[in-house]
C-alpha cells in the first residue's frame, strides 16, 4: 500500500480521505509526531483538504469563450446563492500558461483532452468526488473513460467538437475542400486560421497526410514550410473572436471549430462548415477541478448542476456544440451528433506530445514571428 497525499475524498485507488490517511498511517506505525506534520504540511497550502461538506459562497469559473448558456451561471447563482466569477480564454496554451504560472483562485476549468494529460502529469487537478454529482449516470458511456482520464478520476465530459472550415456561401467562389485553401493568393486577406498552436501546425501536417501529433523534425519542417506559405494570405491568426468578422463579410474563410461557426450561422444564415478531405481534429474538453481551487464543494454543485437534462441542453444548443449528456441530448430539437463509425476516421484527436512540445512550441513561435 503506498500513502499518497493526504486527503481526496474521491473512490478508487489513489488518494484517501482525510479519515482513512490517518488510520492507514496509525496502522502502519506512523506515530503522531510525523503524522501531524504530514498533515500539517497538507493543511498549510488548503489546496488538499478534499471536497468540504459545506457549500462555499463563492465560485470562480474559467472556461473557453461563448462556451456556455446565457443563464446558466445566473441560474445557478439564483438557485444556490453562490455568487459566480467568470473569466474566459481562447486556447489550452491560455490555460495551460495561467496555471503554471502559478495562478490560483480558479475553482472550476475546461481542458481539452490532450491538455488533461498534461495538468494530470503536473498534479495541478483535484480529484472528482462522485459523492456530490447524483447526475453522473446521465453521462453517455462513449465520452467517459479516455485515455487522457482513465476512470474520470479527474474530468467530467462538458462539450465535444471538431476544427474545420467556416465559410462565407455567398461570397466565395467555391465552397473550402482541403486546408490547402488557404494557400489560394486570390482569398489574400480573406482568410483567417485559429490562433492555436495545436490546431495551425495539426492542419497543416494533415494537409500532407501526416499524423496530427507528429513529432517527426521533416514532417513539422514540411507543416511550417506550408503556415509560412499561407500567411501573406490570412488577415491573422484567430480564434473565436472571429465570429463578428465572418458575420460582417470580412473574412470568407476562417479556420474554426463547429459550434463557434453554428453561432456565427445564427446571425448570419449564409455562413456554412465543412471539414476538409484531408481530415479534421476532433476534441472533446472537460469540467476539472485545480488542486489549488478554493471552493471544491461550489465546483462540485456547479458539476452537478450542468449535468442536469435542461442545463446541458441549453449549453449545446447555445454553443452549437455535442452535448456528452445523453439525458440533454434527449432535450434538444436537433442535437449534434457524433460521427457515425464509418466517419470516424476522418477526424484526430490531439494528444500530449510530451518531449516533442518544446519543438512545437519553437515552430510556432516562428511562424507567427514569419
Ligand atoms: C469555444 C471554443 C471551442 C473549444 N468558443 C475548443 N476546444
Amino acid at each position: 500500500m503506498t500513502l499518497r497525499r493526504c486527503t481526496d475524498g474521491a473512490p478508487g485507488p489513489g488518494g484517501l480521505p482525510r479519515r482513512e490517511f490517518v488510520r492507514r498511517a496509525a496502522a502502519l506505525g506512523l506515530g503522531a509526531g510525523p503524522l501531524q506534520a504530514l498533515l500539517a504540511a497538507c493543511d498549510d497550502d488548503g489546496t488538499d483538504r478534499g471536497v468540504p461538506e459545506q457549500l462555499e459562497g463563492e465560485l470562480a469559473i474559467y472556461n473557453w469563450s461563448d462556451y456556455i448558456a446565457e443563464d446558466t451561471v445566473a441560474g445557478f447563482e439564483r438557485e444556490f446563492g453562490v455568487r459566480v466569477t467568470y473569466d474566459t480564454y481562447e486556447s489550452n496554451e491560455d490555460l495551460l500558461a495561467k496555471l503554471q504560472a502559478g495562478a490560483r483562485g480558479y475553482d472550476l476549468i475546461v481542458p481539452s483532452d490532450y491538455t488533461v494529460r498534461v495538468l494530470r502529469a503536473l498534479d495541478l487537478l483535484a480529484p472528482i468526488d462522485r459523492r456530490w454529482l447524483p447526475n453522473w449516470g446521465n453521462l453517455a458511456a462513449a465520452f467517459l473513460d479516455r485515455p487522457f482520464d482513465p476512470g474520470n478520476r479527474h474530468t467530467l465530459p462538458y462539450l465535444w467538437g471538431v476544427a474545420g472550415l467556416a465559410f462565407r456561401r455567398d461570397l466565395v467562389p467555391a465552397p473550402p475542400e482541403s486546408w490547402g485553401v488557404f494557400h489560394d493568393p486570390s482569398l489574400r486577406g480573406k482568410l483567417t486560421q485559429l490562433d492555436d498552436m495545436r490546431e495551425v501546425i495539426g492542419a497543416w501536417l494533415l494537409y500532407r497526410g501526416y499524423p496530427v501529433n507528429s513529432r517527426d523534425p521533416a514532417e513539422l519542417a514540411r507543416a511550417k514550410a506550408d503556415a509560412l506559405a499561407a500567411k501573406p494570405n490570412l488577415k491573422s491568426y484567430i480564434s473565436a473572436p472571429v465570429k463578428t468578422q465572418l458575420i460582417a463579410g470580412d473574412v470568407w474563410i476562417a479556420h474554426l471549430w463547429n459550434g463557434d461557426t453554428t453561432q456565427a450561422r445564427m446571425e448570419n444564415a449564409a455562413i456554412d462548415f465543412v471539414v476538409p478531405r484531408e481530415g479534421g481534429v476532433m476534441y472533446l474538453d472537460s469540467l476539472a477541478i485545480p488542486r489549488s481551487a478554493p471552493h471544491k464543494r461550489a465546483a462540485h454543485e456547479f458539476m452537478n448542476y450542468v449535468l442536469r437534462p435542461e442545463v446541458g441542453a441549453a449549453i449545446a444548443e447555445r454553443t452549437g456544440y455535442g452535448s456528452p449528456n445523453t439525458e440533454s441530448l434527449a432535450l434538444q430539437p436537433d442535437p449534434v451528433l457524433p460521427p457515425a463509425e464509418g466517419a470516424l476516421d476522418r477526424y484526430q484527436y490531439l494528444e500530449d506530445l510530451g518531449e516533442a512540445t518544446e519543438l512545437w512550441d519553437r515552430i510556432w513561435t516562428e511562424i507567427k514571428a514569419g
